[in-house]
C-alpha cells in the first residue's frame, strides 16, 4: 500500500526567487495543507545536518516553522555535521514507522544501504538542499540549489572585479559535500575562460565561521599570503571568519583582498554595507514551504516533480545597501 507513495514524475521545476521574497509554493502558491486522515497528524521525520552556519540556522526555522504552521508531527534530529548520527536518525524514524523521511545529507556518499531500508520499509524519503549520490530510485524528489551555477557566478563576479587576473584563495566547504564539490566545480569552469585567474590555495574551512577563521589566518602567516588577491568562500560565515582573520592581521577586506562567497544571509550584507565583503551568491534557505508542499504531495500518493531547483542570483556591494531591508534570513 505505502508502495504506492513512491509515485513520482521524472520532471524537473525550476523555482525563481526573487530577492527578499519567502519561499512560494512550488506550483501556484499556497497549497492547502494536507488533511490528516481521521484526525490522525502526518509524522515527518526530518534529518538536518546540523547548525554550522547562518543559512543553516534560517533553514531549520523555516522547516520547523513550516511543519507547526501545517500541524505536522515534525520529528527533528540534528546530526552535528556527522554522517553517522544522520545514518541513526534514519534508522529511527523506519523504526518510528513515520509517514515520510526527509533529510539533508552532509556529504555525498554512503547513502544507498540506509535508503534502501526505507524503500523496504515502504517509507518514502524526500531530499533536501544537499544531492546524495544514489540511484534515483531511492528517493521521491530533490529540492535544492544548483551549487555548479552558484560557483560559476561568484567566478564571473570575480572575472570582471579582477579584470580578469587574481591569485586567489579558495575556502571550501565540508569535504565531500555536494555544495563543497560542485561550488569548486562551477568556479573551476569559470576560471578555464581565464587563464591569469588562478586558485594558488585551497583549504577547507568546513562552512564555519571559526574554521573560516583559522584557515586565513594560517594563510596570512604563511609567505603565500602576501599574493593573495581574493578569496573566495563557498559560503559567508567562512567569508565572515576570513574578515575578522584579515583585520586582526591590519589587511583591509573588501579592498586589499577582494572577496566573493555564497548564502546571501544578512550578516553578508551587513559586511558589504561596510565595505568588508565584496560580492555575495544568494542560495536561498527558506525551502519549509517547498517541502511541505511535497511531503504532503507524496504522502497523499500524488505526483511530485522528480527535482525541484531553487534559482538564485547575485549581490554585491554596489546593492547591498537598497537590499538589506528585504533581506528575511
Ligand atoms: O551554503 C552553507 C551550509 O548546503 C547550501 O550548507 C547548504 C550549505 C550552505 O552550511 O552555509
Amino acid at each position: 500500500m505505502k508502495r504506492a507513495l513512491w509515485l513520482s514524475l521524472f520532471a524537473f521545476v525550476v523555482i525563481g526567487c526573487n530577492s527578499g521574497d519567502t519561499a512560494k509554493a512550488p506550483e501556484g502558491g499556497g497549497a492547502a495543507p494536507a488533511k490528516p486522515e481521521a484526525g490522525k497528524k502526518l509524522v515527518v521525520g526530518f534529518s538536518q545536518i546540523g547548525a554550522e552556519s547562518d543559512w543553516r540556522t534560517a533553514n531549520t526555522e523555516s522547516i520547523r516553522s513550516e511543519a507547526e504552521k501545517r500541524g505536522v508531527d515534525l520529528k527533528f534530529a540534528d546530526a552535528q555535521q556527522k554522517a553517522e548520527n544522520q545514518i541513526k536518525a534514519i534508522k529511527s524514524f523506519i523504526a518510528q514507522g513515520v509517514d515520510v523521511i526527509a533529510f539533508a545529507p552532509v556529504v555525498e556518499t554512503g547513502w544507498e544501504p540506509v535508503l534502501r531500508e526505507a524503500k523496504d520499509a515502504g517509507i518514502p524519503v524526500i531530499v533536501s538542499d544537499r544531492r546524495p549520490d544514489v540511484p534515483e530510485d531511492l528517493y521521491v524528489t530533490f529540492i535544492g540549489a544548483d551549487f555548479v551555477k552558484e560557483g560559476e557566478m561568484a567566478a564571473e563576479w570575480l572575472a570582471k572585479k579582477m579584470d580578469g587576473k587574481a591569485k586567489i584563495a579558495e575556502l571550501t566547504g565540508t569535504t565531500g559535500s555536494a555544495p563543497a564539490n560542485d561550488r569548486a566545480k562551477g568556479f573551476r569552469n569559470v576560471l578555464a575562460n581565464h587563464p591569469e585567474m588562478e586558485i594558488v590555495f585551497t583549504q577547507t574551512g568546513d562552512f564555519t565561521r571559526a574554521k573560516g577563521k583559522e584557515v586565513m589566518e594560517a594563510l596570512l602567516k604563511s609567505p603565500q599570503g602576501k599574493d593573495i588577491k581574493a578569496v573566495y568562500a563557498h559560503n559567508d560565515d567562512m567569508a565572515l571568519g576570513a574578515i575578522q582573520a584579515m583585520e586582526e592581521a591590519g589587511i583591509k577586506p573588501g579592498k586589499d583582498i577582494i572577496i566573493v562567497s555564497i548564502d546571501g544571509v544578512k550578516a553578508a550584507f551587513e559586511a558589504m554595507v561596510a565595505g568588508k565583503l565584496n560580492c555575495t551568491v544568494e542560495c536561498n534557505p527558506l525551502l519549509g514551504p517547498y517541502l511541505f508542499d511535497a511531503i504532503e504531495k507524496v504522502a497523499k500518493g500524488e505526483e511530485v516533480p522528480k527535482r525541484v531547483v531553487i534559482e538564485d542570483k547575485w549581490y554585491d556591494e554596489s546593492t547591498a545597501a537598497a537590499e538589506l531591508p528585504n533581506r528575511k534570513y
